[in-house]
């Protein structure tokens, strides 16, 4: 048997195990064995800060419509009592802004992106969609990331309606991408037949985003 390593090396191992089990440094590919839950690059906040271009519109749930239209079989209107007839469901996500904060555990209701989907039926030359808010803000995801199991329109944040600051009275949530990518105030969904840039990707970020691969900018 070998001999007790010498003390440095027994110092470097104690911290490299430290390190394992804190999972340090760990920036894992999703779906790997040992995936932190925090994305490189990312520190984790208990407020909930608020991002957006300085205009907050107020929009009463008697004024909101959301606008599904381009690349669908049977394009829509819902209004507010519409949405609310729609299948509710409620999910759990953390949150993940480019800026470099995350938090974690919020409790999202509203209607998944899939029960929309079934209703508009995109076409098969649909590739992509942009997202409107009422502030002018666009924002774009390929289908497939539109289509997440977990995306939703969330009109509810911990159980409580979202307020106005924070995209009252619906706002996009697409949990796995970087929270620009949750719009706001959310007016219309247009489906398109490939992907274009929104307001931030024209501006300089990833087309895509995702915090795991620390798709920040383009
Ligand atoms: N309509 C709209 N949606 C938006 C934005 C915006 O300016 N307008 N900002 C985005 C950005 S950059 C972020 S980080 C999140 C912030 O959401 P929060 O203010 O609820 O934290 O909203 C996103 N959705
Ligand atoms: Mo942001």
């Amino acid at each position: 048997m070998d001999d007790d390593p010498p003390a440095a090396e027994s110092k470097l191992t104690r911290s490299k195990q430290r390190w394992a089990s804190e999972q340090k440094f760990l920036t894992d590919a999703p779906g790997g064995p040992a995936r932190d839950r925090l994305p490189p690059g990312q520190h984790l906040v208990r407020n909930w800060p608020v991002l957006d271009l300085g205009r907050q519109p107020d929009v009463s749930t008697e004024r909101w419509r959301l606008n599904v239209h381009g690349l669908v079989s049977r394009p829509l209107t819902l209004d507010w009592s519409a949405f609310q007839e729609l299948p509710q469901s409620t999910i759990r996500s953390d949150i993940h802004c480019v800026t470099s904060w995350s938090r974690y555990h919020n409790e999202w209701a509203g209607v998944s992106t899939r029960s929309l989907l079934d209703l508009v039926q995109p076409r098969d030359e649909a590739r992509a969609v942009m997202l409107h808010g009422y502030d002018g803000y666009t924002t774009n995801l390929t289908l497939a990331d539109f289509a997440s199991s977990d995306a939703m329109i969330a009109h509810s944040w911990q159980g409580r309606p979202l307020t106005r600051e924070h995209g009252g009275p619906a706002r996009l949530i697409i949990p796995h991408l970087y929270f620009w990518k949750s719009a706001k105030w959310i007016n219309a969904v247009a489906f398109l037949g490939a992907d274009r840039p929104g307001f931030w990707e024209m501006n300089g970020y990833h087309m895509r985003g995702d915090p795991w691969r620390q798709e920040r900018y383009s």
